[in-house]
Protein backbone atom coordinates (compact mmCIF):
# COMPACT_ATOMS: atom_id res chain seq x y z
CA UNK A 1 0.00 0.00 0.00
CA UNK A 2 1.24 3.00 -0.78
CA UNK A 3 1.25 6.58 1.45
CA UNK A 4 -1.00 8.03 -0.74
CA UNK A 5 -3.80 5.01 -0.01
CA UNK A 6 -3.19 4.95 3.64
CA UNK A 7 -3.43 8.88 3.89
CA UNK A 8 -6.65 8.45 1.80
CA UNK A 9 -7.96 5.46 3.97
CA UNK A 10 -7.56 7.55 7.49
CA UNK A 11 -9.23 10.72 5.68
CA UNK A 12 -11.95 8.54 5.26
CA UNK A 13 -13.04 6.82 8.30
CA UNK A 14 -14.01 9.94 10.19
CA UNK A 15 -16.23 11.27 7.17
CA UNK A 16 -18.46 7.70 6.98
CA UNK A 17 -18.76 7.95 10.47
CA UNK A 18 -19.71 11.41 11.08
CA UNK A 19 -21.98 10.83 8.32
CA UNK A 20 -23.90 8.21 10.17
CA UNK A 21 -24.11 10.64 13.51
CA UNK A 22 -21.21 8.40 15.35
CA UNK A 23 -18.70 9.29 17.20
CA UNK A 24 -15.77 8.13 15.90
CA UNK A 25 -13.46 9.36 19.17
CA UNK A 26 -13.18 6.06 20.59
CA UNK A 27 -13.67 3.65 18.16
CA UNK A 28 -11.06 0.57 17.98
CA UNK A 29 -9.32 0.14 14.41
CA UNK A 30 -10.69 -2.73 12.85
CA UNK A 31 -9.91 -1.39 9.48
CA UNK A 32 -13.82 -0.83 8.82
CA UNK A 33 -15.16 2.51 7.48
CA UNK A 34 -18.75 2.10 8.15
CA UNK A 35 -19.56 1.95 11.51
CA UNK A 36 -20.33 -1.92 12.92
CA UNK A 37 -23.93 -3.03 13.44
CA UNK A 38 -24.53 -5.51 15.86
CA UNK A 39 -26.84 -8.73 15.79
CA UNK A 40 -26.87 -10.19 19.86
CA UNK A 41 -28.62 -13.75 19.22
CA UNK A 42 -28.87 -15.08 22.55
CA UNK A 43 -30.80 -18.51 23.48
CA UNK A 44 -32.50 -19.71 26.28
CA UNK A 45 -30.61 -22.31 28.02
CA UNK A 46 -28.53 -23.37 25.28
CA UNK A 47 -25.45 -25.81 26.76
CA UNK A 48 -22.13 -25.48 25.29
CA UNK A 49 -22.08 -29.42 24.75
CA UNK A 50 -24.71 -29.12 21.93
CA UNK A 51 -23.11 -26.87 20.18
CA UNK A 52 -20.35 -29.16 17.70
CA UNK A 53 -17.70 -26.32 17.78
CA UNK A 54 -17.63 -27.00 21.74
CA UNK A 55 -18.57 -30.43 21.97
CA UNK A 56 -18.90 -33.17 19.17
CA UNK A 57 -20.73 -36.00 21.11
CA UNK A 58 -24.16 -35.63 20.49
CA UNK A 59 -25.22 -33.44 17.67
CA UNK A 60 -23.96 -31.18 14.61
CA UNK A 61 -24.71 -27.62 14.56
CA UNK A 62 -22.88 -26.15 11.02
CA UNK A 63 -24.42 -22.72 11.31
CA UNK A 64 -23.22 -22.03 14.65
CA UNK A 65 -20.04 -23.62 13.76
CA UNK A 66 -19.39 -21.14 11.15
CA UNK A 67 -19.86 -18.17 13.17
CA UNK A 68 -17.43 -19.88 15.36
CA UNK A 69 -15.12 -20.57 11.83
CA UNK A 70 -15.38 -17.18 10.66
CA UNK A 71 -14.65 -15.32 14.32
CA UNK A 72 -13.51 -16.28 17.14
CA UNK A 73 -15.07 -18.98 20.03
CA UNK A 74 -14.52 -18.28 23.34
CA UNK A 75 -14.01 -21.33 25.29
CA UNK A 76 -13.88 -19.82 28.97
CA UNK A 77 -16.88 -17.92 28.80
CA UNK A 78 -18.75 -17.48 31.75
CA UNK A 79 -22.30 -15.94 33.79
CA UNK A 80 -22.37 -14.14 36.85
CA UNK A 81 -25.43 -15.75 37.73
CA UNK A 82 -26.74 -18.50 36.45
CA UNK A 83 -30.77 -17.70 35.54
CA UNK A 84 -32.79 -15.74 33.23
CA UNK A 85 -34.07 -12.60 34.19
CA UNK A 86 -30.59 -11.41 35.88
CA UNK A 87 -28.31 -12.96 33.14
CA UNK A 88 -30.28 -10.48 30.42
CA UNK A 89 -30.04 -7.67 33.34
CA UNK A 90 -26.22 -7.91 33.35
CA UNK A 91 -26.43 -7.96 29.52
CA UNK A 92 -27.90 -4.84 28.94
CA UNK A 93 -26.19 -2.99 32.21
CA UNK A 94 -22.54 -4.70 32.11
CA UNK A 95 -23.01 -4.82 36.34
CA UNK A 96 -23.41 -7.73 38.46
CA UNK A 97 -26.80 -8.64 39.97
CA UNK A 98 -26.58 -6.93 43.12
CA UNK A 99 -25.30 -2.96 41.23
CA UNK A 100 -28.52 -3.59 38.69
CA UNK A 101 -30.94 -4.72 41.55
CA UNK A 102 -32.02 -7.41 39.56
CA UNK A 103 -31.12 -10.95 41.79
CA UNK A 104 -34.09 -13.50 40.99
CA UNK A 105 -36.51 -14.41 38.27
CA UNK A 106 -39.10 -14.75 40.82
CA UNK A 107 -39.54 -13.20 44.48
CA UNK A 108 -37.24 -9.87 43.60
CA UNK A 109 -38.77 -6.41 41.76
CA UNK A 110 -38.91 -5.85 38.45
CA UNK A 111 -35.76 -4.53 36.32
CA UNK A 112 -35.76 -0.65 37.07
CA UNK A 113 -36.04 0.25 33.30
CA UNK A 114 -34.89 4.02 34.27
CA UNK A 115 -31.30 3.10 34.54
CA UNK A 116 -28.24 2.79 32.50
CA UNK A 117 -28.22 0.40 29.57
CA UNK A 118 -26.15 0.10 26.90
CA UNK A 119 -28.93 -0.18 24.32
CA UNK A 120 -29.80 3.75 25.57
CA UNK A 121 -26.04 4.10 25.17
CA UNK A 122 -26.14 3.28 22.09
CA UNK A 123 -28.96 5.09 20.46
CA UNK A 124 -27.32 8.43 22.51
CA UNK A 125 -24.61 7.47 20.04
CA UNK A 126 -26.50 7.54 16.96
CA UNK A 127 -27.67 3.53 16.71
CA UNK A 128 -31.36 2.27 15.98
CA UNK A 129 -31.98 -0.67 18.49
CA UNK A 130 -34.22 -3.59 18.32
CA UNK A 131 -35.52 -6.00 21.05
CA UNK A 132 -37.18 -9.34 19.84
CA UNK A 133 -38.08 -12.44 21.34
CA UNK A 134 -38.20 -13.22 25.31
CA UNK A 135 -37.37 -10.66 27.67
CA UNK A 136 -37.97 -11.87 30.98
CA UNK A 137 -37.63 -8.59 33.01
CA UNK A 138 -41.62 -8.07 33.84
CA UNK A 139 -40.76 -4.34 33.25
CA UNK A 140 -41.35 -2.68 29.86
CA UNK A 141 -38.47 -2.40 27.74
CA UNK A 142 -36.32 0.92 27.65
CA UNK A 143 -33.95 1.71 25.14
CA UNK A 144 -35.54 -0.17 22.71
CA UNK A 145 -36.67 1.83 18.85
CA UNK A 146 -38.50 -1.32 18.20
CA UNK A 147 -39.33 -4.24 20.55
CA UNK A 148 -41.41 -7.16 20.36
CA UNK A 149 -41.67 -9.77 23.23
CA UNK A 150 -42.75 -12.81 24.81
CA UNK A 151 -44.76 -12.47 27.72
CA UNK A 152 -42.65 -14.58 30.77
CA UNK A 153 -41.37 -17.54 29.40
CA UNK A 154 -43.35 -17.57 26.12
CA UNK A 155 -44.52 -20.57 24.29
CA UNK A 156 -43.42 -22.75 21.94
CA UNK A 157 -46.17 -22.95 19.43
CA UNK A 158 -48.44 -20.23 18.22
CA UNK A 159 -46.85 -17.40 20.95
CA UNK A 160 -48.62 -14.51 22.12
CA UNK A 161 -46.19 -11.21 21.43
CA UNK A 162 -46.00 -8.27 23.47
CA UNK A 163 -45.57 -4.65 21.70
CA UNK A 164 -46.25 -1.15 22.93
CA UNK A 165 -49.40 -1.66 21.02
CA UNK A 166 -50.72 -4.15 23.30
CA UNK A 167 -50.87 -8.49 23.08
CA UNK A 168 -51.39 -10.67 19.86
CA UNK A 169 -50.70 -14.14 18.95
CA UNK A 170 -49.08 -15.22 16.01
CA UNK A 171 -49.64 -18.77 14.02
CA UNK A 172 -46.02 -20.98 14.32
CA UNK A 173 -43.30 -22.16 15.76
CA UNK A 174 -41.48 -19.59 18.04
CA UNK A 175 -38.21 -20.11 16.88
CA UNK A 176 -39.13 -19.66 13.52
CA UNK A 177 -41.17 -16.70 14.06
CA UNK A 178 -38.23 -14.81 16.03
CA UNK A 179 -36.05 -15.35 13.16
CA UNK A 180 -38.94 -14.19 10.82
CA UNK A 181 -39.47 -11.22 12.92
CA UNK A 182 -35.62 -10.34 13.03
CA UNK A 183 -35.34 -10.43 9.16
CA UNK A 184 -38.43 -7.97 8.77
CA UNK A 185 -36.99 -6.07 11.06
CA UNK A 186 -33.82 -5.87 9.19
CA UNK A 187 -35.98 -5.41 5.97
CA UNK A 188 -37.99 -2.55 7.05
CA UNK A 189 -35.22 -0.35 9.07
CA UNK A 190 -33.89 2.96 8.64
CA UNK A 191 -30.74 2.33 6.58
CA UNK A 192 -29.34 5.47 7.00
CA UNK A 193 -28.24 4.24 10.91
CA UNK A 194 -26.33 1.72 12.21
CA UNK A 195 -28.20 -0.60 14.02
CA UNK A 196 -28.19 -3.39 17.19
CA UNK A 197 -30.91 -6.16 16.98
CA UNK A 198 -31.41 -8.40 19.68
CA UNK A 199 -32.84 -11.48 19.07
CA UNK A 200 -33.69 -13.14 21.76
CA UNK A 201 -35.42 -16.76 21.42
CA UNK A 202 -37.46 -19.14 23.41
CA UNK A 203 -35.32 -22.44 22.53
CA UNK A 204 -34.02 -24.48 23.99
CA UNK A 205 -35.95 -23.50 27.50
CA UNK A 206 -37.81 -26.31 29.03
CA UNK A 207 -39.96 -28.23 27.69
CA UNK A 208 -38.30 -28.69 25.07
CA UNK A 209 -40.68 -28.55 22.34
CA UNK A 210 -39.68 -29.11 18.68
CA UNK A 211 -40.94 -27.87 15.13
CA UNK A 212 -43.26 -30.24 13.72
CA UNK A 213 -40.70 -30.61 10.91
CA UNK A 214 -37.89 -31.92 13.54
CA UNK A 215 -40.18 -34.60 15.32
CA UNK A 216 -38.77 -37.61 14.13
CA UNK A 217 -34.97 -36.34 14.72
CA UNK A 218 -32.50 -38.15 16.74
CA UNK A 219 -35.08 -40.65 17.60
CA UNK A 220 -32.86 -43.87 16.27
CA UNK A 221 -29.95 -42.22 18.57
CA UNK A 222 -29.17 -43.63 21.99
CA UNK A 223 -26.56 -41.20 23.95
CA UNK A 224 -23.84 -42.23 26.53
CA UNK A 225 -25.13 -40.81 29.94
CA UNK A 226 -22.80 -38.32 31.25
CA UNK A 227 -19.78 -39.95 33.57
CA UNK A 228 -21.48 -37.99 36.86
CA UNK A 229 -24.62 -39.31 35.70
CA UNK A 230 -24.85 -41.24 39.02
CA UNK A 231 -23.06 -38.63 41.24
CA UNK A 232 -23.92 -39.40 45.03
CA UNK A 233 -23.19 -36.07 46.06
CA UNK A 234 -20.81 -36.95 48.90
CA UNK A 235 -19.39 -33.89 50.41
CA UNK A 236 -21.73 -31.56 48.90
CA UNK A 237 -24.74 -30.66 50.69
CA UNK A 238 -26.44 -28.17 48.77
CA UNK A 239 -25.64 -30.26 45.84
CA UNK A 240 -27.41 -33.29 47.65
CA UNK A 241 -30.39 -31.87 48.19
CA UNK A 242 -31.40 -29.83 44.55
CA UNK A 243 -34.86 -30.65 42.92
CA UNK A 244 -33.11 -30.90 39.15
CA UNK A 245 -32.54 -34.51 39.14
CA UNK A 246 -33.73 -36.27 36.08
CA UNK A 247 -34.32 -39.03 38.35
CA UNK A 248 -36.59 -37.62 41.11
CA UNK A 249 -37.97 -34.29 39.32
CA UNK A 250 -38.17 -34.73 35.69
CA UNK A 251 -41.72 -35.40 35.19
CA UNK A 252 -42.88 -38.18 32.82
CA UNK A 253 -45.98 -36.47 31.34
CA UNK A 254 -45.38 -32.92 31.51
CA UNK A 255 -41.76 -32.89 30.55
CA UNK A 256 -40.99 -35.94 28.94
CA UNK A 257 -44.92 -35.80 27.07
CA UNK A 258 -45.72 -39.29 27.98
CA UNK A 259 -49.42 -38.43 28.15
CA UNK A 260 -51.79 -41.40 28.99
CA UNK A 261 -54.46 -41.87 31.28
CA UNK A 262 -53.21 -44.57 33.13
CA UNK A 263 -49.74 -41.87 33.93
CA UNK A 264 -50.20 -39.81 36.34
CA UNK A 265 -47.52 -37.42 37.29
CA UNK A 266 -47.37 -33.92 39.46
CA UNK A 267 -47.65 -31.63 36.39
CA UNK A 268 -49.43 -33.69 33.79
CA UNK A 269 -52.48 -30.52 33.88
CA UNK A 270 -49.41 -27.97 33.40
CA UNK A 271 -48.62 -30.31 29.90
CA UNK A 272 -52.51 -30.85 28.80
CA UNK A 273 -53.73 -27.20 29.47
CA UNK A 274 -50.10 -25.09 28.78
CA UNK A 275 -48.29 -26.18 25.46
CA UNK A 276 -50.41 -28.59 24.39
CA UNK A 277 -53.43 -26.33 24.66
CA UNK A 278 -52.26 -23.87 22.24
CA UNK A 279 -51.49 -26.15 19.34
CA UNK A 280 -53.84 -26.41 16.64
CA UNK A 281 -55.29 -29.59 15.91
CA UNK A 282 -53.44 -30.18 12.82
CA UNK A 283 -49.98 -29.91 15.24
CA UNK A 284 -51.29 -31.64 17.66
CA UNK A 285 -51.95 -33.96 14.94
CA UNK A 286 -48.20 -34.64 13.93
CA UNK A 287 -47.13 -34.44 17.73
CA UNK A 288 -48.89 -37.41 18.22
CA UNK A 289 -48.46 -39.49 15.24
CA UNK A 290 -44.49 -39.31 16.81
CA UNK A 291 -45.54 -39.40 20.67
CA UNK A 292 -48.36 -41.81 20.69
CA UNK A 293 -46.31 -44.95 19.79
CA UNK A 294 -43.37 -43.87 22.27
CA UNK A 295 -46.26 -43.17 24.54
CA UNK A 296 -47.46 -47.43 23.78
CA UNK A 297 -43.64 -48.87 23.53
CA UNK A 298 -42.90 -46.24 27.37
CA UNK A 299 -46.31 -47.90 28.48
CA UNK A 300 -45.36 -51.86 26.92
CA UNK A 301 -42.04 -51.88 28.65
CA UNK A 302 -43.00 -50.67 32.32
CA UNK A 303 -39.53 -49.48 33.08
CA UNK A 304 -38.12 -49.11 36.80
CA UNK A 305 -35.01 -48.06 39.06
CA UNK A 306 -31.87 -47.51 36.61
CA UNK A 307 -33.39 -48.07 33.50
CA UNK A 308 -36.26 -45.70 33.71
CA UNK A 309 -33.79 -43.77 34.49
CA UNK A 310 -31.49 -43.76 31.79
CA UNK A 311 -35.02 -43.96 29.20
CA UNK A 312 -35.97 -40.97 31.10
CA UNK A 313 -32.28 -39.31 30.24
CA UNK A 314 -32.53 -40.59 26.61
CA UNK A 315 -36.24 -39.02 25.99
CA UNK A 316 -34.75 -35.73 27.56
CA UNK A 317 -31.12 -35.68 25.34
CA UNK A 318 -33.26 -36.55 21.88
CA UNK A 319 -36.61 -33.45 22.54
CA UNK A 320 -33.57 -30.76 23.64
CA UNK A 321 -31.57 -32.18 20.56
CA UNK A 322 -34.54 -31.25 18.59
CA UNK A 323 -35.01 -27.89 19.04
CA UNK A 324 -31.43 -27.21 19.14
CA UNK A 325 -31.59 -28.23 15.74
CA UNK A 326 -34.27 -25.82 14.86
CA UNK A 327 -32.54 -23.16 16.47
CA UNK A 328 -29.37 -24.00 14.46
CA UNK A 329 -31.33 -24.19 10.77
CA UNK A 330 -32.98 -20.92 11.70
CA UNK A 331 -29.41 -19.09 12.29
CA UNK A 332 -28.36 -20.77 9.13
CA UNK A 333 -31.60 -18.65 7.54
CA UNK A 334 -30.54 -15.56 9.23
CA UNK A 335 -27.15 -15.79 7.80
CA UNK A 336 -28.40 -16.89 3.77
CA UNK A 337 -30.37 -13.26 4.55
CA UNK A 338 -27.15 -11.13 5.49
CA UNK A 339 -24.98 -12.67 3.13
CA UNK A 340 -27.53 -11.72 0.05
CA UNK A 341 -28.18 -8.27 1.87
CA UNK A 342 -24.40 -7.69 1.81
CA UNK A 343 -24.66 -7.27 5.95
CA UNK A 344 -22.04 -10.01 6.65
CA UNK A 345 -19.38 -7.18 5.60
CA UNK A 346 -19.68 -4.70 8.32
CA UNK A 347 -21.97 -6.65 11.03
CA UNK A 348 -20.76 -8.72 14.39
CA UNK A 349 -22.97 -11.43 15.25
CA UNK A 350 -22.59 -12.66 18.92
CA UNK A 351 -24.20 -16.01 19.59
CA UNK A 352 -24.92 -16.77 23.56
CA UNK A 353 -26.82 -18.46 25.91
CA UNK A 354 -28.59 -16.84 29.21
CA UNK A 355 -26.77 -19.30 30.86
CA UNK A 356 -25.72 -23.12 30.21
CA UNK A 357 -26.97 -26.48 30.82
CA UNK A 358 -27.09 -29.76 32.50
CA UNK A 359 -27.20 -32.37 29.86
CA UNK A 360 -27.56 -35.31 32.57
CA UNK A 361 -24.06 -34.32 34.45
CA UNK A 362 -24.85 -35.27 38.65
CA UNK A 363 -27.76 -36.75 36.95
CA UNK A 364 -29.63 -33.33 36.21
CA UNK A 365 -31.57 -30.61 34.09
CA UNK A 366 -31.52 -27.37 34.96
CA UNK A 367 -29.26 -24.84 36.11
CA UNK A 368 -28.29 -22.38 38.70
CA UNK A 369 -24.91 -23.73 40.42
CA UNK A 370 -21.67 -22.42 40.21
CA UNK A 371 -20.30 -25.79 38.78
CA UNK A 372 -19.11 -25.38 35.17
CA UNK A 373 -22.18 -26.68 32.90
CA UNK A 374 -24.28 -23.96 34.36
CA UNK A 375 -21.49 -21.43 35.22
CA UNK A 376 -20.20 -21.45 31.69
CA UNK A 377 -22.33 -20.09 28.42
CA UNK A 378 -21.27 -20.72 24.70
CA UNK A 379 -20.04 -17.96 23.11
CA UNK A 380 -19.48 -16.97 19.87
CA UNK A 381 -18.77 -13.89 18.01
CA UNK A 382 -18.64 -13.45 14.12
CA UNK A 383 -16.22 -10.59 12.89
CA UNK A 384 -17.44 -8.73 10.02
CA UNK A 385 -15.93 -9.03 7.17
CA UNK A 386 -14.67 -5.67 6.77
CA UNK A 387 -12.38 -6.21 10.14
CA UNK A 388 -9.30 -7.08 8.93
CA UNK A 389 -5.86 -8.16 10.23
CA UNK A 390 -7.44 -11.04 12.53
CA UNK A 391 -6.92 -14.68 12.31
CA UNK A 392 -10.41 -16.29 12.06
CA UNK A 393 -11.17 -19.29 13.76
CA UNK A 394 -9.47 -18.88 17.03
CA UNK A 395 -10.25 -19.89 20.41
CA UNK A 396 -9.83 -17.59 22.97
CA UNK A 397 -8.78 -18.67 26.38
CA UNK A 398 -9.15 -15.84 28.40
CA UNK A 399 -12.00 -16.40 31.28
CA UNK A 400 -15.03 -13.73 30.20
CA UNK A 401 -17.89 -13.11 31.65
CA UNK A 402 -21.87 -11.26 30.90
CA UNK A 403 -20.59 -8.09 32.04
CA UNK A 404 -18.39 -7.88 29.50
CA UNK A 405 -21.04 -7.57 26.70
CA UNK A 406 -22.32 -4.30 27.07
CA UNK A 407 -18.59 -2.31 27.08
CA UNK A 408 -17.33 -4.21 24.30
CA UNK A 409 -20.71 -3.11 21.80
CA UNK A 410 -20.21 0.24 23.63
CA UNK A 411 -16.62 0.16 22.15
CA UNK A 412 -17.24 -1.46 18.68
CA UNK A 413 -19.69 1.71 18.40
CA UNK A 414 -16.99 4.30 19.37
CA UNK A 415 -18.98 5.19 22.02
CA UNK A 416 -17.71 5.99 25.39
CA UNK A 417 -18.13 2.75 28.34
CA UNK A 418 -19.37 4.72 31.59
CA UNK A 419 -17.10 3.99 34.61
CA UNK A 420 -19.93 2.23 36.90
CA UNK A 421 -19.90 -0.54 34.16
CA UNK A 422 -18.13 -3.50 35.55
CA UNK A 423 -17.36 -5.69 32.97
CA UNK A 424 -14.42 -5.02 30.35
CA UNK A 425 -14.52 -4.83 26.66
CA UNK A 426 -13.41 -7.79 24.64
CA UNK A 427 -11.81 -5.64 21.68
CA UNK A 428 -8.82 -6.73 22.76
CA UNK A 429 -9.31 -10.69 22.42
CA UNK A 430 -11.26 -10.11 19.23
CA UNK A 431 -8.31 -8.12 17.42
CA UNK A 432 -6.07 -11.22 19.45
CA UNK A 433 -3.67 -8.33 21.42
CA UNK A 434 -2.99 -11.04 24.03
CA UNK A 435 -3.64 -8.13 26.81
CA UNK A 436 -1.04 -9.51 29.72
CA UNK A 437 -3.14 -7.97 32.53
CA UNK A 438 -6.45 -9.79 31.49
CA UNK A 439 -8.51 -10.87 34.76
CA UNK A 440 -7.59 -14.11 36.25
CA UNK A 441 -10.61 -14.78 38.05
CA UNK A 442 -14.58 -14.36 38.24
CA UNK A 443 -17.24 -13.48 40.09
CA UNK A 444 -19.81 -15.22 40.80
CA UNK A 445 -23.30 -15.15 42.96
CA UNK A 446 -26.82 -16.83 42.94
CA UNK A 447 -29.54 -15.78 44.73
CA UNK A 448 -32.75 -17.66 43.94
CA UNK A 449 -34.18 -19.32 47.14
CA UNK A 450 -35.98 -20.69 47.83
CA UNK A 451 -37.23 -21.29 44.80
CA UNK A 452 -38.05 -23.93 41.61
CA UNK A 453 -35.46 -26.24 42.02
CA UNK A 454 -34.26 -25.77 45.24
CA UNK A 455 -30.51 -24.72 44.71
CA UNK A 456 -29.46 -22.46 47.64
CA UNK A 457 -28.04 -19.12 47.06
CA UNK A 458 -24.25 -19.06 47.07
CA UNK A 459 -21.34 -16.89 45.84
CA UNK A 460 -18.04 -17.50 44.67
CA UNK A 461 -14.25 -17.13 42.95
CA UNK A 462 -13.19 -19.19 40.05
CA UNK A 463 -9.83 -19.01 38.74
CA UNK A 464 -7.87 -20.66 35.76
CA UNK A 465 -7.15 -24.24 38.32
CA UNK A 466 -9.40 -23.82 41.40
CA UNK A 467 -12.91 -22.82 42.64
CA UNK A 468 -14.40 -21.96 45.80
CA UNK A 469 -17.83 -21.64 47.14
CA UNK A 470 -19.64 -20.32 49.72
CA UNK A 471 -23.30 -21.96 49.70
CA UNK A 472 -25.21 -19.99 52.48
CA UNK A 473 -29.14 -18.76 53.97
CA UNK A 474 -30.60 -19.80 57.02
CA UNK A 475 -30.31 -23.53 57.16
CA UNK A 476 -26.63 -23.70 55.20
CA UNK A 477 -23.53 -22.70 55.98
CA UNK A 478 -21.10 -24.22 53.76
CA UNK A 479 -17.87 -24.01 51.80
CA UNK A 480 -16.54 -26.14 48.76
CA UNK A 481 -13.32 -26.19 46.92
CA UNK A 482 -12.24 -28.02 43.70
CA UNK A 483 -9.12 -28.71 42.05
CA UNK A 484 -10.49 -28.11 38.44
CA UNK A 485 -6.91 -29.84 37.16
CA UNK A 486 -7.27 -32.80 38.94
CA UNK A 487 -11.12 -33.00 39.13
CA UNK A 488 -12.59 -31.26 36.64
CA UNK A 489 -16.00 -33.04 37.00
CA UNK A 490 -15.83 -31.38 40.62
CA UNK A 491 -17.06 -34.70 42.16
CA UNK A 492 -14.47 -34.22 45.42
CA UNK A 493 -15.00 -31.39 47.68
CA UNK A 494 -11.47 -30.88 48.86
CA UNK A 495 -12.07 -27.68 51.21
CA UNK A 496 -10.59 -29.51 54.55
CA UNK A 497 -7.87 -31.26 52.43
CA UNK A 498 -5.21 -30.02 55.01
CA UNK A 499 -3.00 -30.55 51.20
CA UNK A 500 -4.94 -27.29 49.91
CA UNK A 501 -4.94 -25.37 53.13
CA UNK A 502 -2.55 -22.62 51.30
CA UNK A 503 -5.11 -22.79 47.98
CA UNK A 504 -7.91 -22.45 50.33
CA UNK A 505 -6.35 -19.31 51.87
CA UNK A 506 -5.50 -17.86 48.71
CA UNK A 507 -8.84 -18.25 47.37
CA UNK A 508 -10.93 -16.75 50.40
CA UNK A 509 -8.29 -13.66 49.81
CA UNK A 510 -8.91 -13.29 46.46
CA UNK A 511 -12.63 -13.54 46.75
CA UNK A 512 -12.64 -10.90 48.97
CA UNK A 513 -11.25 -9.21 46.91
CA UNK A 514 -13.49 -9.77 44.81
CA UNK A 515 -16.19 -8.77 46.78
CA UNK A 516 -14.52 -5.72 47.24
CA UNK A 517 -13.59 -4.68 43.73
CA UNK A 518 -17.34 -5.58 42.81
CA UNK A 519 -19.03 -3.76 46.29
CA UNK A 520 -20.91 -6.52 46.80
CA UNK A 521 -21.88 -6.72 50.56
CA UNK A 522 -25.22 -8.93 49.81
CA UNK A 523 -25.37 -12.27 51.71
C1 LIG B 1 -39.35 -22.17 34.61
C2 LIG B 1 -39.04 -23.67 34.54
C3 LIG B 1 -37.86 -24.01 35.43
C4 LIG B 1 -36.68 -23.08 35.18
C5 LIG B 1 -37.14 -21.65 35.34
C6 LIG B 1 -36.07 -20.63 35.10
N1 LIG B 1 -40.17 -24.43 34.91
O1 LIG B 1 -39.93 -21.83 35.83
O2 LIG B 1 -37.51 -25.34 35.18
O3 LIG B 1 -35.63 -23.35 36.05
O4 LIG B 1 -38.18 -21.41 34.41
O5 LIG B 1 -35.54 -20.72 33.82
S1 LIG B 1 -41.37 -24.60 33.86
O6 LIG B 1 -42.28 -25.59 34.43
O7 LIG B 1 -42.04 -23.33 33.68
O8 LIG B 1 -40.82 -25.07 32.60
S2 LIG B 1 -34.93 -19.45 33.17
O9 LIG B 1 -34.14 -19.90 32.04
O10 LIG B 1 -36.04 -18.63 32.73
O11 LIG B 1 -34.13 -18.82 34.16
CA1 LIG C 1 -32.38 -19.66 30.76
Amino acid sequence: MNSFMVNKSLLLVPMSLSAFGVSAKNKPDTGCDKPLNIIYIMTDDHSFQTISCYDGRYNRTPNLDRLAREGVRFGNSFVTNSISGPSRAVLVTGKHSHKNGFLKNEGGQPFDGSQQTFPKLLQQNGYQTALIGKWHLFSTPTGFDHWEILPGQGSYYNPDFITSEGTHREHGYVTNIITDKGIDYLENRDKSKPFCLMLHHKAVHRIWMSDTCDLREFEDRTFPVPETFWDDYAGRPAAADQEMSIDKDMDLTYDLKMLDSTILTPLKGAYVWGERARMTPEQRAQWDSVYQPLIDRFLADSLSGKELVEWKFQRYMRDYLKSVKSLDDNIGRLMEYLEKEGLLENTLIVYASDQGFYMGEHGWFDKRFMYEESLRTPLLIRLPDCWKGVERGRVVREMVQNIDYAPTFLTLAGATVPEDIQGVSLVPLLKDEKPKSWRDAIYYHYYEFPGEHHVRRHYGVRTDRYKLIHFYGDDIDTWELYDLKTDPTELHNRYDDPKLAKVRARMHERLEQLREQYDDRTE
